[in-house]
């Protein structure tokens, strides 16, 4: 057992990062605890080719220090993963962080014992803290397939989520690829591009919107110095975290022509934005039908062959409704003669073998696999911990029925916790960067709160949790989002896994606010306690 600190940091991404640096301007001594080697969270272990933000970099990135904001230039107007982990390690230098982590330590338990969180790692060390920063990640709990013959390949079998550092030479490869989600979506031109032969196993169709990249010129970067402030601000309070908006007019309330032409330009301008072209696409069909049809010309526009095309149109979900993604020539990848579709809808995966894909219609020979199959999105990384509370209720136990959660920061149950980007946040669902910093800024105020008054524990009160829950899902139910037939915001993409909108859709702002107003309100909903004596003083390290 190592010294105990006031507060255990899990995770060195953007959140965990702000959160130890947080902890230590505010003189509160923190373990920081990666699995990883080194910084970098999701930007660390997602380097397959092609992996790219689809958030323009300027807005992702930090806002908490000018100096830093400006001490940084970013290259290209959506980053690829090298220049987000370069930003991030240049934070992790700047901010002297690296000195409150162990690296390669991968967590594996915590329980709350007494006044406070023991944790335990996959090498049998412990550390104890009063507070536990759960800063996991949403899209961090790989998922492995469950398909059969799976161990059995001979080949070399890589995960997009968890890509060596030393990319793999596909030349002269034959490659097989399961999964079109946006980390497949974007390997797939690249790896077409330098492999010999290239096979798309596809059970769901996904929309992908072209993301037209390029270097900011001179003169944007000046302009982007100059009105930083302003885009700051107006993300602050704004719906994504972004200083982008909706047309003014609803898609349902505007003639035919002007319609197209809005979407023409967001469809030039590219990338996530076209879901949300007009304030109803996200909550009425009609409006949706519009914009989705739009795109879906764009895709037989693209794709010479009708069959593959009509393959490549998803069927089961409002546009947006799972999470769209962004591309760099995806469909015309589909027009090379060295690049084949294999719909699973069609022709299902019987088995992998030593050398290739069976499906119930044809043996595919691959010397490569790569799996782009996703993650136990929001909850997986948490509930493989599996934090157990100090009336011996575990997590996985408390959210069966789905995540109940306050603010999607906070437990019932599980005292001292805190879970960024948790379920019941608006998280993947706006600038995850600005989202950390609220989120941080939020629990480190509650943390000196609860050291101020001089308690051991704050909790949410059960009812207090429900009604935030209850209110998370009744935000999805104004929404096409639920209407998806799967989609990992519904946990359906997780065999067993309760299907539950997890995100808070009602706006990156609007949540800010409702965290502001329970800070204001002296912690309404929260239960600030001393159950035991204190144990001898936390260290200050
Ligand atoms: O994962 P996904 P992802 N047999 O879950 C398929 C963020 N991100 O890593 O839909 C065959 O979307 C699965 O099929 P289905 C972004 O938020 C951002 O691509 O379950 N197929 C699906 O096609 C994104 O949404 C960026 O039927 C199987 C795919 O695998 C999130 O991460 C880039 C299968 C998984 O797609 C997750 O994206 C990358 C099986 N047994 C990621 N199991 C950018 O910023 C799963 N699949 C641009």
């Amino acid at each position: 057992m190592t010294e105990a600190t006031d507060v255990i940091v899990v995770g060195a991404g953007f959140a965990g990062l702000y959160a130890v640096h947080r902890c230590a301007s505010a003189a509160l001594s923190v373990t920081a605890l990666e699995a990883a080697p080194d910084v970098g969270g999701t930007w660390y272990w997602n380097r397959y080719p092609g992996a790219r933000c689809d958030v323009e970099s300027v807005d992702y990135s930090y806002s908490f220090d000018e100096a830093l904001q400006r001490s940084w230039t970013w290259i290209e107007r959506f980053a690829a993963q090298p220049e987000i982990l370069a930003y991030l390690r240049h934070v992790a230098d700047r901010f002297d962080l690296r000195r409150h982590y162990r690296f390669g330590v991968d967590v594996v338990d915590a329980t709350f014992d007494r006044d406070r969180w023991h944790v335990r790692t996959a090498a049998g060390e412990t550390y104890a803290a009063q507070f536990l920063l759960c800063a996991t990640g949403c899209l961090s709990a790989v998922n492995r397939p469950d398909i059969p013959g799976i161990d059995d390949f001979a080949g070399d079998a890589y995960f997009t989520a968890a890509w060596p550092r030393e990319d793999p030479d596909l030349r002269g490869k034959r490659v097989g690829l399961i999964g079109t989600g946006s980390s497949g979506i974007q390997a797939v031109p690249i790896v077409a591009a330098q492999a010999e032969k290239l096979v798309v196993f596809q059970r769901s169709p996904n929309y992908t919107i072209p993301m037209p990249n390029r270097p900011w010129s001179a003169d944007e970067w000046r302009q982007i110095q100059e009105q930083y402030p302003d885009r700051r601000r107006i993300s602050a309070y704004a719906a994504a975290g972004t200083p982008h908006g909706t047309y003014h007019k609803k898609a349902v309330d505007t003639e035919p022509e002007e319609r197209a032409e809005a979407l023409w330009q967001r469809w030039r301008e590219g990338g996530v934005l076209f879901a949300k072209t007009f304030p109803d696409q996200t909550n009425d069909l009609a409006a949706n039908d519009i914009a989705r049809e739009f795109a879906e010309e764009r895709i037989r526009e693209i794709v010479t062959d009708p069959v593959v095309a009509a393959d490549l149109i998803p069927g089961d979900h409002p546009i947006g409704a799972k999470r769209i993604c962004t591309d760099a020539g995806y469909y015309s990848t589909f027009n090379r003669a060295n690049v084949r579709l294999v719909n699973l809808r069609r022709e299902p995966i019987e088995t992998i073998t030593a050398n290739g894909i069976r499906t119930n219609a044809a043996t595919y020979p691959c010397d490569v696999l790569i799996f782009a199959t996703g993650f136990d999105a929001m909850t997986g990384a948490l509930t493989r911990i599996d934090p157990i509370g100090p009336g011996r209720e575990r997590l996985r136990d408390i959210w069966a029925n789905g995540p109940l959660t306050f603010l999607g920061l906070m437990v019932p149950g599980l005292p001292n916790l805190f879970t960024i980007s948790g379920p019941g946040s608006p998280s993947v669902l706006a600038n995850m960067v600005l989202h950390a910093e609220v989120q941080v800024d939020w629990v480190i105020d509650l943390v000196l709160a609860v050291r101020r008054l001089g308690v051991s524990e704050v909790e949410p009160r059960r009812d207090a949790a429900r009604a935030w829950t209850y209110h998370v899902a009744q935000a999805a139910e104004q929404t096409l989002f639920p209407r998806a037939a799967s989609s990992w915001y519904l946990g359906s993409n997780i065999e067993g896994k309760k299907r539950v909108f997890m995100p808070y859709i009602g706006g990156f702002g609007n949540y800010r606010r409702q965290c502001d107003e329970v800070a204001r309100r002296n912690y309404a909903g929260l239960v600030l306690t001393t159950r035991y004596e204190p144990q001898p003083k936390l260290s200050r390290k």
